[in-house]
């Protein structure tokens, strides 16, 4: 092979891996960590040769995706997101980071199928015999996590609960079970160690504690959702209007 097939080749390799490399890190697979991890495994995870990979780590280390800290490794760089949500649409966690330029992906910490227990019965108003799934979700906005999910729906609006890939909302909504309408509540929270670690911040900081359950067009509920947001990544705003006047009952 010639010199210059050689040096584009290389160059194809690299750009290729460290294209892949940022597309893991923006899909959450760092996720708990900012340390980028060693030679070795990343070898491994990308295929490819040290070389390659050294100089993938130095195109994004130019790109501004990862940094070295002299005698620490090499970091993701990763700004938390801060972000205004409306408090009063209907929308989901994936079509809430697209419209911000955010990548939003999911990592499972739970997906099964149970009986309800009877909060969950109550709140979804199934049978206690009816199966629901239960899907509880670490939330990552480009790679940095922003939210844990825990999410019970009736087993009947999502049957390949097992297969769906990506936004619940998306996967209901090509079932036929589109949420149309949502009751929410929102409180502060101060995280347990388990979530704080999965979030990674410190135990006990604050959290947005949100429960919604959502609801179909026949009326019937499709989610009952409890959400832990970080605190210092979320400022909800609703948009305030006069309430209208009292009228008088008329004799
Ligand atoms: C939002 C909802 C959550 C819903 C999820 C679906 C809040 C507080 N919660 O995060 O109830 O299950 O979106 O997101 O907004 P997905 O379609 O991206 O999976």
């Amino acid at each position: 092979m010639s010199l210059a097939r050689q040096t584009a080749r290389s160059a194809r390799l690299y750009h290729a891996a460290a294209k892949t490399l940022r597309r893991e890190i923006d899909g959450g697979r760092f996720a708990e960590t900012q340390v980028l991890p060693g030679e070795r495994a990343l070898c491994q995870l990308l295929k490819v040769s040290r070389t390659t990979l050294r100089r993938a780590i130095a195109l994004l280390i130019a790109e501004g995706v990862l940094f070295h800290r002299h005698g620490a490794g090499t970091f993701i760089h990763r700004a938390t997101p801060r972000v205004d949500q409306p408090f009063s649409r209907l929308t989901s966690f994936t079509e809430d980071m697209r419209l911000r330029g955010f990548a939003a992906s999911a990592r499972d910490l739970e997906r099964g199928v149970f009986l309800p227990t009877p909060e969950e019965a109550m709140m979804l108003g199934v049978g206690p015999n009816e199966r629901v799934l239960r899907l509880n979700r670490l939330r990552l906005a480009s790679g940095a996590p922003m939210a844990i999910e825990r999410t019970v729906a009736p087993l009947r609006c999502l049957p390949d609960w097992d297969t769906f890939d990506g936004s619940f909302y998306d996967a209901l909504t090509a079932r036929g079970f589109k949420p149309v309408r949502g009751l929410q509540r929102l409180r502060a929270a101060s995280l347990s160690d388990a979530d704080a670690a999965l979030l990674g911040v410190a135990a006990g900081s604050p959290a947005l504690y949100i429960q919604r359950i959502a609801y179909l067009a026949d009326g019937s509920c499709v989610e009952y959702t409890r959400s832990w947001y970080r605190a210092d990544a979320y400022d909800f705003v609703s948009e305030l209007t006069l309430a209208p006047p009292h009228r008088k009952a008329r004799r």
